[in-house]
């Protein structure tokens, strides 16, 4: 889809080096700029970042250089590229791109698989903890962390990141597990969940745990915080993105429908909220506890770009967060379609394992299950 923007992306998706150079051309046809960066910079910026089987030839190296604010990083394959540009409002620019490849999306499966792991291990060694909204998020994690957004494990403060807020900070368990996976610190530490001395938490501590944006746990407020944060970039004219991650049960919080007010009389078009919608909470569904449907029509009542789609699709996953970064003037809703304590038989759509940690049998179990997952992508992957 060809369209004019204020704002937009560019995805270039590549199997292979070749393709790069192929898909600059294309590219060239819908954007231009003025250099943001020294061509130096932007070379070592290019091969830090880049997997050492990728490499640019003068030519892209050239084509990239004359891009304003790009913005490259690895997918999750190790295989892709992907370029962010934002340009004036009479660019002409291509909002779609090639889709994620089959061999892409395994590799994100995989991560989402090692995430699920993550969070059994994680309970079970404290024996307590949020396994099941923990594992629902697997997927939307795997692709935010691996794929979309500007973070550095090894600069986990960097002031120009992207940020995620998980505003239903107890499924701590699966951002602990998504920031371990991305490098931010050891696997091994996931065990030492909510053990005393610990810096894994029940709870997001943003002072103690490297990659956590903000501290967590109470319902309603990470959202808020998010706002802050979206609204503190709009103002310092920077390209960063929030993204926060609420439930469904959260949003009976009436804190939350402050926020969604601020974030649509801001125009907080770089402020995502990700909803997900898997109709359980802490002790029972959403509809009987407090029903907080029709989601949908309430968030477009507020003035947000709502999404609908199944939060465990990695396709649908990629064009909603594609609109919403063509969005430039309202706050983006996705609504993520979840199974709580997906991947994990006994867990699933079961509100007992809200808040609970597997016993010993219950942990070899879920973890025969998530190994068999992990050994089916394998096989697909040859
Ligand atoms: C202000 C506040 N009230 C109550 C709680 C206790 N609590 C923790 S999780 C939860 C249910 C949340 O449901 P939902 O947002 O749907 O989470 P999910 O099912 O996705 O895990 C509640 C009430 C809390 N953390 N904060």
């Amino acid at each position: 889809m060809i369209k004019k923007a204020n704002k937009f992306i560019l995805l270039y998706h590549t199997a292979a080096k070749d393709d790069i150079a192929k898909r600059s051309k294309a590219a060239k046809m819908f954007c231009g700029g003025k250099m943001a960066l020294h061509f130096q910079q932007k070379r070592e910026h290019l091969q830090a970042i880049l997997p050492r089987d990728v490499h640019f030839d003068e030519r892209t190296l050239t084509f990239l250089h004359r891009i304003d604010n790009i913005d490259l990083r690895n997918s999750a394959s190790g295989r892709t590229a992907r370029v962010r540009t934002i340009s004036d409002a009479n660019a002409e620019v291509h909002t779609g791109g090639p889709k994620m490849t089959n061999a892409e999306k395994l590799t994100l499966a995989k991560h989402a698989c090692h995430i699920r792991m993550g969070v059994i291990e994680g309970t079970h060694s404290a024996k307590c903890g949020h396994p099941g909204g923990s594992l629902d998020i697997a997927e939307v994690l795997a692709y935010l962390y691996f794929v979309e957004m500007k973070v550095d494990p090894k600069d986990p403060k960097n002031p120009d990141r992207d940020r995620l807020v998980l505003s239903k900070g107890h499924a701590a368990p699966a951002l602990y597990a998504a920031l371990a996976e991305r490098g931010f610190f050891p696997v091994e530490d996931l065990k030492t969940l909510r053990k005393i001395g610990s810096y894994l938490q029940g709870h997001p501590n943003m002072n103690s745990v490297p990659g956590v944006d903000m501290s967590t746990g109470s319902l309603g407020q990470g959202v808020s915080a998010a706002c802050g944060m979206a609204l503190g970039a709009k103002h310092a004219g920077k390209p960063i993105n929030v993204y926060t991650i609420l439930g469904d049960g959260e949003v009976e919080e009436g804190e939350c429908w402050e926020a969604f007010m601020f974030a649509s009389h801001y125009g907080l078009s770089n402020l995502c909220v990700m909803l997900d919608r898997n109709h359980l909470q802490i002790d029972g569904t959403t509809e009987t506890v407090m029903n907080s449907a029709p989601l949908e029509e309430k968030l477009k009542a507020f003035n947000f770009n709502v999404l609908t789609i199944n939060g465990h699709d990695f396709d649908a996953i990629e064009s909603a967060i594609a609109a919403f970064r063509a969005e430039n003037e309202k706050p983006t809703c996705i609504i993520l379609d979840t199974l709580k304590g997906k991947g994990v038989s006994f867990m699933e759509n079961s509100v007992d394992w809200h808040g609970k940690g597997p016993n010993d049998e219950e942990y070899a179990q879920a973890m025969q299950e998530l190994n068999a997952a992990y050994a089916a992508l394998e096989e697909e992957d040859k």
